[in-house]
């Protein structure tokens, strides 16, 4: 059993303890359910947003409004659940993960017609959703991308290619971003829901990842989107997307906290049962140096996540800066904290369907996505470099 003290922090109210509670039950009641695979990862993960949508877990990714569990979306709530779900099984937060990322736009900027038509089928898991913005020559780079957006009488066009979109082989509704002219660059992007029943999407490619997920390279080929599919303003995609990201940056460094906790508790369970030279495991200080480094890692990830949930949450309107530090933290560090553990569990952490294997290569990708590591240092130096250049003023 991970280390629980950290609900009992500030950071918290009582409808995120009670929430985390519940979860955890539910969670330990239905860890084989979390974990039955079958080889066919979208069969898995369609079975899978069912299971927590029948649960209830996805209305915590959209408004109370269209069938949310909170009035706006409960970052800390969102965190708590990627906690919990990634201490289990990876596809399971991930099921999660994707509600909320692929909707998020729609719930913080979207027109009513448009949050009423889908927010209530995602929350009850009818509805899949994705969020499609990378593009092959337009990773980190956002403002690269071609994929376009033309007016035409009573809605737009959208022509272009997307890859590395999550959920892209299951999706129902994706969050598609497109140069819709405005302006050259980032201020020129605007932000569509695209239902994939629409004519003229394809998925061009499955992509096959060390940690199996529905990856996929996505095609529009000339798709009519009607007018209130158009998601905030047209020229306001960039800070559309930037927003979404705000708020799940951090629900990132959640998941990677879910994987470092687990990876944790399983050294811990081998230090304490493993003899080595005659005694535990754990007597040897050098594992203790180890197990040092991943109680110590886990708990200032989990501050910095849960600063950053608690600042969105409490009204602040950028945490950009607080959400970066999560993800980057929480990210890097759940990595060495996995490693520390398939090295002290010898020959068996490299052995396929070992619990620290399979983490071994779930947290690979969170140090990548929604922002690489390189990203956040960015974010997080322009932000320091501000506040510098302000002081001098
Ligand atoms: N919320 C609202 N607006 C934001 C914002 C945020 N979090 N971040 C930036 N903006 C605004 C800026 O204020 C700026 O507005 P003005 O033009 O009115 O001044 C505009 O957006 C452009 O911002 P900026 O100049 O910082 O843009 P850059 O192109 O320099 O951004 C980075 C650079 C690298 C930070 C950005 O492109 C990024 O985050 N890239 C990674 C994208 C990503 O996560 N990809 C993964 C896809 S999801 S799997």
């Amino acid at each position: 059993m991970a280390d629980q003290s950290f609900i009992d922090w500030p950071f918290f109210a009582a409808h995120n303890r009670d929430h985390f509670a519940a979860l955890k039950a539910w969670c330990g009641a239905n860890d084989a359910a979390l974990h039955a695979e079958t080889g066919d990862v979208d069969a898995d993960c369609r079975r899978l947003v069912r299971l927590l949508g029948d649960a209830g877990w996805l209305r915590h990714a959209v408004p109370a409004a269209y069938g949310g569990a909170s009035e706006t979306l409960d970052v800390r709530n969102l965190c708590l659940t990627r906690q919990s779900l990634a201490y289990h099984a990876g596809l399971a937060d991930f099921a999660f993960a994707m509600q909320g990322l692929g909707t998020g736009a729609i719930s913080l900027f979207g027109s009513e017609g448009v949050k009423q038509a889908y927010l209530p089928r995602v929350a009850s898991g009818e509805m899949i959703a994705g969020f499609a913005l990378s593009e092959a020559k337009a990773g980190s780079d956002v403002a690269a991308m071609e994929t376009t957006a033309r007016r035409v009488p009573g809605g737009w066009v959208i022509n272009g290619e997307k890859t590395w979109i999550s959920n892209g082989t299951i999706a129902d509704l994706l969050t598609v971003f497109a140069h819709s002219g405005e302006a050259p660059g980032a201020r020129g992007i605007s932000a569509f829901v695209l239902p994939t029943a629409t004519e003229g999407f394809s998925v061009v490619d499955r992509i096959d990842v060390i940690a199996p997920h529905p990856l996929a390279t996505i095609r529009f080929a000339d798709c009519f989107v009607p007018d209130d599919h158009l998601i905030g303003e047209a020229g306001q995609g960039f800070k559309i997307a930037m927003a979404t990201l705000d708020v799940f940056r951090s629900t990132v460094g959640a998941a990677a906290l879910g994987f470092a906790r687990r990876a944790t508790d399983e050294a811990l369970d081998r230090a304490v049962n493993r003899k080595l030279f005659g005694a535990p495991l754990g007597d040897l200080q050098l594992t203790q140096a180890a197990l040092a480094d991943m109680a110590l890692g886990n708990d200032a990830s989990a501050l910095l996540i849960y600063r950053a949930a608690w600042a969105k949450d409490s009204g602040q309107p950028r945490v950009t800066r607080e959400a970066a530090m999560a993800k980057l933290h929480a990210t890097d560090t759940a990595q060495q904290t996995i490693d520390k553990a398939v090295q002290l569990f010898g020959g068996a952490g490299v052995v396929s369907g070992n619990m620290v294997e399979r983490l071994y290569r779930e947290i690979r990708a969170l140090r990548i996505y929604e922002g690489a590591s390189e990203v956040q240092k960015v974010v997080i130096a322009r932000a320091a470099l501000a506040a510098a250049q302000a002081r001098e003023k």
